[in-house]
């Protein structure tokens, strides 16, 4: 890895094993009372190649008719979101810098074939609160670059336990996740990746 963008930060080895698995078993939670769904782009409906669910006041959605956007409740069960895990909280706490509680944690499941097109984050009606976005389960390939889209890029492996803040000038930073490494952890029974996003809505 070279030079990160600044803004950037990664966190190797945030979480240890046994907090790793007391945050898959409080996902599990939220994701009995808020099933995962697929979320699909706006206009063309072409669906994402990852499932996902939120928790917090607020939780980002996408469909063909509506795009991309945040609400407070399941676009399927219409209920609001279960309440963010301490644990993230606390995380959020110790490195956001920022003074105010996340609104919004994105959950993405990835099988072994889903991946994230390169995007920023852009949704949300203030840059100043950093993304803070923690791995579990299977490594992947994270790709990050500048804050245009032809801006060069560079990819790192991100394992289960890590963590990456994209914020200051990295917090508009194009993004993505170019594939899955499978079999790479234990963590999760079935194999696969967790990527937790916490934001500011
Ligand atoms: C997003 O949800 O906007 C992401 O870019 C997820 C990145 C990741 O899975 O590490």
């Amino acid at each position: 890895m070279t030079d990160l963008p600044d803004g950037l930060r990664y966190l190797p080895d945030c979480f240890d094993r046994s907090e790793q698995e007391a945050l898959v078993g409080a996902i599990r939670e939220i994701v009995a009372d808020a099933p995962l769904f697929t979320p699909a782009m706006p206009k063309t409906g072409k669906e994402m190649s990852v499932r996902m669910t939120n928790c917090g006041v607020l939780g980002w959605v996408t469909d063909k008719e509506h795009g991309y956007r945040y609400q407070a409740t399941h676009p399927a069960t219409g209920r609001p979101w279960p309440a963010i895990p301490d644990m993230l909280l606390a995380l959020w706490r110790d490195i956001s810098d920022y003074p105010h509680p996340p609104e919004a944690c994105l959950i993405n499941f990835y099988t072994d074939k889903a991946k994230m097109g390169l995007h920023q984050d852009r949704d949300e009606s203030e840059f100043d609160a950093p993304v803070v976005s923690v791995s579990l389960g299977d490594a992947c390939l994270f790709r990050v670059g500048g804050t245009k889209r032809g801006d060069p890029t560079q990819s790192f492996r991100l394992k289960s336990g890590d963590v990456v803040v994209l914020g200051g000038e990295a917090r508009l930073a194009f993004h993505g996740v170019d594939r899955i490494y499978p079999g790479t952890s234990t963590l999760l029974k079935n194999g696969g990746r967790i990527n937790l996003t916490m934001r500011r809505a």
